[in-house]
């Protein structure tokens, strides 16, 4: 029987996992998981977990892959975790790769494989946290707002949709972002798509147009309304001081 082993958090279990688990336990006949335990987490990799230790081995003990779990409390204790569980290949994903080469001296193999680039437990937790926005505008400043969003993985907001008054674009696409409606249809588009913020992006649009929409907008319950400032606001005097 070919023994393999391999380590981790595991947290908020995903796809990338099993995909390491299902691909581990394709190198052998049985599964080790050593996974860290909420002190081990804390202590030595910074991580703070959403489910504790018990939660994650019964996760990881349902899945067909895994053969045993066993507490990580250290990261000495690969080598006699190896020794104990005669273990015959240590797997584990290439952000690891060429830290655990040394367990080759003790006669096993050493496999790094690929990791699911697109998917994280950070990820996960970034993404849930993200509050959703609609921009309030179908023009290039929204768009602009768009681009952004797509190129820095900071942007705090997941933009859901547009608003536009222009019957005309209504249903229409930017960026592959719809135009959901205008400000009659808010209310519903607000509730349907669970929306906590509208950013106006009408920098050319005057002023006391931009008053009515406010108005009409801070009748809405727990909505916070942004105004994208107009570009002669964000150009400051030249002058040295
Ligand atoms: N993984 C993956 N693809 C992802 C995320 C994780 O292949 N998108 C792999 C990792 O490379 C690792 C395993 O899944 O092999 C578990 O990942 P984590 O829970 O992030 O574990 P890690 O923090 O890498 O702990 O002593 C070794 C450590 O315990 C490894």
């Amino acid at each position: 029987m070919k023994r393999v082993i391999t380590y981790g958090t595991f947290d908020l279990l995903h796809y990338g996992h099993i995909h390491l688990l299902k691909r581990a336990k394709a190198l052998g006949d049985y599964l080790i998981v050593g996974l860290s335990t909420n002190e081990f987490n804390q202590k030595e990799k910074n991580k703070d977990c959403y489910f504790d230790y018990d939660k994650r081995k019964s996760l990881l003990e349902a899945i067909r892959y895994v053969d045993l779990v066993i507490p990580e409390e250290n990261w000495k204790q690969k080598v006699s975790d190896i020794e104990k569980y005669h273990a015959d290949v240590f797997v584990i994903g290439d952000d690891w790769k060429g830290k655990f080469d040394h367990l080759e001296d003790l006669g096993v193999e050493v496999v790094y494989l690929s990791r699911t680039e697109e998917i994280s437990t950070s990820k996960i937790k970034k993404d849930l946290n993200q509050e959703n926005v609609l921009i309030y505008g179908a023009g290039e400043s929204g768009v602009l707002l768009v681009k952004e969003s797509r190129i820095n993985p900071n942007f705090p907001y997941r933009i859901v949709g547009f608003l536009d008054d222009n019957p005309n674009k209504k249903g229409g696409k930017l960026y592959g972002l719809k135009v959901l409606g205008g400000l009659e249809d808010v209310e519903k588009i607000v509730e349907k798509n669970d929306v906590s913020k509208i950013i106006i992006s009408m920098p050319s649009v005057e002023q006391s147009k931009i008053s009515n929409i406010l108005k009409e907008l801070n009748k809405l319950k727990d909505i916070s309304v942004k105004i994208l400032p107009n570009v002669d606001n964000l150009i400051e005097e030249g002058n040295l001081s």
